[in-house]
């Protein structure tokens, strides 16, 4: 059951679907205060056992009790432990304890605080800034239907083409076609499966949105064309900020449309990203949606199927008042004499100019004609620009996927787009970070997401390379991303290559596999990695596991994260098969029972779990999506009870598959541990 509480005036988000009327008795389980300024805090007491699920991209584990967390949508490059934001706002939390399970979504576009049992650890005290919002309240009888029932408040996940679950490789620094064509020829060569290569701002002339580079990409669609007749795509990079600069189009038309966001006295707000000096669209907008959204149909004309979208948190490097303001502090000092905290200061003044609180209260947006502060509604810019995006892939290719993932988010966002989980580190403990992160992920709404295999800032090491690829092998979105001047981070480049090779080989057998059991969480309004007290709420050792996830209906995954382990511990809330991979055609099948146990995975093994009565389809491999045989599968499983597997198949490309006709039902027979089928 959904019930709507309605606080204040709350602005429209387009988070939900449906429209429910709000409560006129008080909200129950909390206690409502209003604090400062008209902020509201809700306040709970926590049972000892209580386990708090979901709040999407965000830190720590997948328990997020005991931190304190903030929506406030932040380009944080750092993502340290203690870090409270990150790039999107996931404003949804599921309280679960043995005798009672209830969700709570805040409809909030600007600041909302999350003390889960920070201060104190038996009470959450959440606290929405401005006061206007409204709670929804989730009772299901089990997280698995609360999951769905709030998917079904928020609409269905977006599904981005097959093409996607490929392998992609990208790379901030590659500046030309030639630069590219080799990224791909070394993968080809090597028999390395490959889907897209990603191309970043450096494929942009000055960095502008919608250029390419005239002399490094001289004629984009031949080039995406001779990529495609190699099986390969190409996915170009889009950023929030258009440049200040007459007769740079997107500009002209956006001021003469008035498109930009403004400061009080009506003016652009203009602050600089990568091009230098930037407007930035007012995305809240219908007719600025519109316009933006159009920019991106010269490049779907030149063959471009996918995109992904940056800094719109928005990011912002300075503005010229942040930078005014900064030197007024510093000229303030000169002359008298500097103590340490003044010297301080003066660091300060420089180094927060950057994604300031100051500017982002600079600027407005006009929400229902009205101007709105940016911070009341910062959480929205990203989803806003999504939006403009996939409306205008759904006017320009009507009933095609495009594939599009996006840094910024806010649920709503997740009808539209996938996310990556931004930039992280080559850490290992990063590693662990982005296998926490899924199922929150998953709860809020976003089933097309994975992060930057490998780790974007930092040198990555060969080890851990093949351990973020083997996390890889099970996220929708399986790419390797790297940050310019780091260390090169392709496959190829590394001693061990041809074991990531084979890790990834994994990957494309699986594929059909894969994709058929996200197509079926997307069209069932269900998760596809979940926490293991989703799958057994009775169980209470399944709820504090904090390093294995329930993967689709019948499997679970529990990868490698430490360097230089040999192995890891497991628990198994029930018998389960392992397939121990170290291809596609190579593996051991070990059946294990309930209970502890100790693998031994050396550094290209890694472990599926397939709970029994419950099956893995492997296919024949090919080294792109579009070259795999899905009529011929080996069926591993434990099968003491004749069932059947319901594949879901489909062309890949069209918007609205009809489940009834995409789904055949591949018979299990009674087996030990695996079959070959022909379908
Ligand atoms: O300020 O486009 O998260 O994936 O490579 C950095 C360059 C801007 C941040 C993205 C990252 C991308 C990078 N971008």
């Amino acid at each position: 059951m959904i019930r709507k509480y309605t606080f204040g005036t709350p602005l429209p988000t387009d988070a939900v679907v449906r429209q429910l009327p709000a409560e006129a008795g008080a909200l129950p389980y909390f206690t409502v205060s209003r604090g400062e300024g008209g902020s509201l805090s809700f306040s709970i007491s926590l049972h000892p056992e209580e386990v708090l699920f979901g709040l999407g991209q965000a830190v720590r584990g997948i328990n997020k009790r005991g931190h304190l967390f903030e929506s406030w949508n932040s380009d944080v490059f750092n993502h340290t432990e203690t870090q409270s934001s990150l790039y999107g706002s996931h404003n949804f939390l599921l309280f679960f304890r043995p005798d009672r399970l209830f969700g709570i979504f805040l409809d909030d576009p600007g600041r909302v605080t999350w003390d889960l049992g920070w201060t104190k650890h038996d009470e959450a005290v959440i606290t929405s800034l401005s006061g206007n919002l409204d709670l929804y309240l989730i009772e299901e009888d089990s997280p698995v239907s609360a999951a769905r029932a709030f998917r079904q408040l928020t609409g269905r996940s977006y599904i981005p083409p097959r093409w996607a679950f490929g392998y992609i490789q990208s790379r901030w620094g590659y500046a030309s076609e030639e630069e590219v064509r080799n990224v791909a020829g070394e993968h080809r060569k090597r028999h390395i499966p490959l889907d897209a290569v990603c191309l970043d701002i450096d494929y942009m002339e000055d960095f502008r949105n919608f250029t390419w580079k005239p002399d490094a990409f001289p004629d984009l669609a031949r080039f995406s064309r001779e990529m495609k007749e190699d099986h390969i795509r190409l996915v170009p990079i889009i950023d929030a900020g258009i440049k200040v600069e007459e007769g740079y189009a997107p500009y002209d038309s956006g001021k003469a449309l008035d498109c930009f966001c403004k400061k009080e006295d009506g003016s652009d707000f203009v602050a600089a990203v990568w091009p230098g000096r930037c407007c930035f669209p007012d995305f809240l907008r219908e007719d600025v949606r519109r316009w933006f959204g159009d920019l991106y149909i010269p490049l779907l004309d030149a063959g471009i199927e996918g995109f992904w979208n940056d800094m719109n948190e928005p990011a912002l490097f300075y503005s010229d008042e942040g930078v005014a303001d900064a030197f007024s502090r510093v000229e303030a000092l000169r002359g008298g004499s500097v103590g340490y905290e003044a010297a301080w200061g003066l660091k300060d003044s420089f180094e927060s100019l950057a994604n300031s609180l100051a500017d982002y209260r600079r600027f407005y947006h006009l929400v229902e004609g009205k101007p709105v502060r940016h911070d009341l509604v910062h959480n929205l810019y990203g989803a806003g620009m999504t939006r403009a995006a996939a409306d205008a892939f759904r006017r320009r290719c009507p009933g095609r996927r495009v594939l599009l993932f996006s840094r910024s988010s806010f649920i709503g966002a997740h009808r539209n787009a996938g996310i990556w989980q931004g930039d992280n580190f080559s850490w290992w403990s990063h590693l662990k970070m982005a296998l926490q992160m899924l199922p929150g992920l998953n709860l809020c709404g976003f089933l097309y997401t994975g992060c930057d295999l490998g780790g974007f800032g930092c040198n990555v090491t060969e080890d851990l390379l093949e351990r973020f690829l083997q996390l890889g092998v099970f996220t929708p979105l399986m790419r390797n991303h790297s940050a310019l001047h780091t260390r090169e981070q392709e496959i190829y480049r590394f001693s061990i290559w041809e074991t990531m090779r084979d890790t990834v080989s994994v990957r494309y057998a699986l594929l059909p596999f894969l994709y058929s059991e996200f197509m079926k969480a997307a069209l069932r309004d269900e998760m596809l990695f979940r926490p293991l007290a989703f799958d057994y709420p009775g169980d209470p050792r399944a709820a504090g596991v904090q390093d294995q996830l329930m993967l689709g209906e019948g499997c679970m995954i529990a990868p490698v994260y430490e360097q230089n382990a040999d192995g890891r511990y497991i628990y198994l809330p029930e018998d389960m098969l392992m397939i121990r991979f170290r291809s596609a055609e190579d593996y051991d099948l070990v059946p294990l029972s309930k209970g502890d146990h100790q693998i031994s995975l050396s550094l290209g093994e890694f472990p599926l779990f397939v709970k029994e009565n419950h099956a893995v389809l492997l296919c024949p491999g090919g080294e792109s999506s579009e070259l795999l045989d899905d009529t011929r599968f080996t069926v591993l499983g434990r099968i003491t009870r004749e069932g059947v597997y319901e594949l879901y198949r489909d062309d890949g490309v069209s918007a609205d598959p009809d489940p009834a006709v995409c789904i055949t039902p591949v018979p299990l027979a009674l087996q030990e541990s695996f079959s070959t089928i022909q379908i």
